[in-house]
């Protein structure tokens, strides 16, 4: 049987595409074209090739993974080769691994076969060389054959001992692992980034790989890069227990960091178990994964097993839903926040990703729009991991058609019309409309009536957005002047919620000064700062007659706060507001001035809640915290006293560990507040 043309020049096409990426990922760390796609690609070949046999080269990359490091590196020969992974895509594939592994160590369908289960991470691939216990080589993994010698640079990564601890090591030790760069870190470097206008990372894979890539190791110093090792290459002179979990835990005796995730499981119904588990857990680990992988346990059973084409027939990664997709660009429109923020927001072709429909995603800014030149019509890349708004990460100017539109930031206001204008050196435009731009006046209000401010139950976005859109309500004060009658009136509200709403806005009346000046949604007047600044004055009027100078002696209010404030209080619309709300009966006990300072045990001290206390809610916890004077703030940072941590706390009890911040559960809490 010939083969017709088509299928021939079918996989010729596919070939060189895939060779095309594997320089683009390996060789430049610039993939342009997510991991899924990539697999899509190798795949279809795969596929093509197994129904025509005849149709595969010794060249094709389905033989070879990867491509050969170019670079101003030295490069480094890999005495044993570093093996690929194969990949699971389903529960079937891993299934059909595991019929496979038993098959070929002749062991039937009840055998119970031991796995070692561990995340796999999403950074990259290393070796490490140790001689005598000390670290003498660092290389990338590169073709698996031959990586690049970037030593200088793993010597700046404080997870990675210069020297092994303890004894009894191989004289000859080489450590396998990966080296990521955390979420947080990644977070942190991107928003740096941005706010300096320099290029961000796609992702922390790309970050990890482009720091391991610089030339100057006091750049790679600075970028928060972590290390788990996962397995050992060359190991002579001193021996190595007989299972790989035993291997990884006697490296963790040696000093070398390995997973805390990682588990010994039984058959495939663990595999799938342990899949499940971590899965659950994959947005709140602090680093990220792209699955997990499965090691048959036992040495000599691997042994028996080998290997084909460079990956080991006895271990397999099971991938989870990509964080990463591709989808074109349908439009690009412009949101206004509550202080006036202009974002720019995609309008997308819905994409499956993250393990969810995705239709919009943020541009951030402007000027990020333009540095990654996103024009309607384009196709890019959309990222969502975890619970973080979807972002586009990147365009495919390869697949850029001829007819794009490129996208300005307008100079009048989408919603309201008012001027767009930007103050020196800030990113982000605003619209200059204030409470008359009904965008602002929306997410003025939903903050007004949120949780933490006024509180008022049953005022939801879909009710203030109505609301507005029939100019029914125009500032915080239109709430108290809503009546049950046209209430009712209203779509989808009956007499009873009517009714209800009326007795929640009534009860919203009696509230505390703090509450009521972190509802008026002054910029940089977080709750913190309105909770310090109502003790600080204790009377409104108080507050009302403070000096700009005056008020930066509030603990916690600098120039820029107190300039914002002042500015917000010397407006005559927002004190007629002030006012209005105070003829409706919106009022708070009133006390004499007590400066925090002194008298607050936990004054100046700087608290981050995470994870589930066993009796308090989070906000609970935050009051009894800021009524003794603490500052409860979002992020953990070198500047954080204390994390209180409970049930499921990730990634901000891992840097909190790492930055050596005491660490209180619900009970240190409770007897640190009670002293
Ligand atoms: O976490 C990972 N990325 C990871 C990668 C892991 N946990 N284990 C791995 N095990 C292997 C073998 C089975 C070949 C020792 C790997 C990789 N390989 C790997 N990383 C990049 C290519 C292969």
């Amino acid at each position: 049987m010939t083969l017709p043309a088509a299928t021939r020049e079918k996989a010729e096409s596919l070939r060189n595409q895939i060779r095309h990426h594997n320089y683009r990922y390996h060789a430049l760390d610039n993939p342009e074209i997510p991991d899924v796609e990539y697999d899509r690609l190798m795949r279809e070949l795969q596929q093509l090739e197994a129904e025509h046999p005849e149709l595969v080269s010794v060249d094709s990359p389905t033989q070879r993974v990867g491509d050969a490091p170019i670079s101003a590196f030295g490069t480094v020969q890999h005495e044993l080769p570093m093996l690929s992974l194969g990949n699971a895509f389903s529960a079937e594939e891993l299934q059909e691994f595991h019929r496979r592994v038993l098959d070929r160590l002749a062991l039937d369908e009840q055998a119970e076969l031991i796995y070692a289960a561990e995340p796999k991470l999403d950074g990259a691939a290393v070796s490490l060389l140790y001689v005598g216990g000390v670290l003498v080589q660092g290389a990338t993994r590169g073709d698996g054959t031959t990586g690049e010698d970037i030593t200088h640079n793993v010597r700046t990564i404080e997870a990675i001992p210069l020297r092994l601890l303890g004894s009894g090591y191989p004289d000859r030790l080489e450590v396998r692992g990966e080296i990521f760069m955390p979420k947080a870190g990644f977070d942190a470097y991107n928003d740096k980034a941005r706010a300096a206008g320099e290029k961000t990372f796609v992702n922390p894979r790309n970050a990890a790989a482009g720091s391991l890539r610089q030339l100057d190791p006091k750049l790679t110093a600075e970028r928060p890069l972590d290390m788990y090792a996962y397995s050992v290459g060359i190991a002579d002179e001193g021996s190595l227990p007989p299972r790989h979990s035993q291997i990884v835990d006697q490296l963790q005796e040696w000093g070398i960091k390995v997973c805390p995730e990682r588990r010994v499981v039984s058959g495939v119904q663990g595999c799938l178990k342990y899949y499940e588990k971590i899965g659950e857990r994959r947005d709140q680990l602090s680093y990220e994964i792209d699955g997990v992988v499965f090691k048959v346990d036992s040495l000599e059973m691997q042994e028996e097993l080998g290997f084909v084409s460079r990956a080991p027939r006895w271990a397999i990664a099971h991938k989870y839903p990509a964080q990463e997709e591709l989808t074109t660009v349908e439009d690009v429109e412009f949101q206004v926040g509550r202080t006036g923020a202009i974002t720019p927001v995609a309008r997308l072709t819905p994409v499956f990703v993250g393990g969810v429909t995705v239709s919009n995603a943020t541009l951030h800014n402007i000027d990020e729009l333009h540095r990654k030149d996103v024009r309607v019509g384009d196709t890019v890349i959309v990222r969502r991991a975890g619970d973080v708004i979807p972002e586009v990460a990147g365009v495919i100017l390869e697949r850029r058609p001829r007819q794009t539109r490129q996208v300005q930031l307008p100079s009048i206001c989408p919603v309201c019309g008012s001027h767009v204008a930007r103050e020196e050196g800030e990113t982000v435009a605003r619209c200059t409309g204030g409470l008359y731009c009904s965008a602002q006046r929306a997410e003025a209000l939903k903050h007004f009536v949120s949780r933490r401010a006024l509180d008022i139950e049953g005022l939801g976005a879909k009710l203030i957005e109505q609301l507005v859109g029939m100019d029914r309500l125009k500032t915080p004060a239109d709430i108290f002047r809503l009546s049950k009658g046209e209430l009712s009136e209203l779509e989808r509200m009956g007499e009873k919620s009517a009714d209800k709403l009326i007795r929640s806005i009534d009860a919203s009346k009696t509230t505390t000064l703090a509450r009521f000046l972190f509802a008026l949604g002054i910029r940089e007047v977080g709750e913190a700062t309105a909770a310090s600044v109502a003790a600080h004055y204790g009377r409104l009027a108080n507050v009302l007659a403070a000096t700009e100078v005056d008020l930066q002696s509030v603990a916690d209010v600098g120039p820029i706060v107190a300039a914002r404030l002042r500015a917000f209080l010397d407006e005559e619309h927002n004190l007629d507001v002030i006012r209005r709300l105070q003829d409706y009966g919106v009022e708070w006990p009133e006390t004499d001035p007590v400066p925090v300072a002194e008298n607050a045990p936990l004054s100046g001290k700087k608290f981050v809640i995470t994870g589930t206390l066993p009796s308090l809610t989070r906000d609970d916890a935050k009051d009894m915290i800021q009524s003794a004077g603490g500052k409860v703030t979002g992020s953990v940072s070198s500047k954080t006293d204390y994390l209180v941590a409970g049930e499921k706390a990730g990634s901000k009890l891992n840097k909190a560990e790492k930055l050596n911040i005491s660490i209180l559960d619900e009970a240190a809490l409770r007897y640190l507040l009670s002293e």
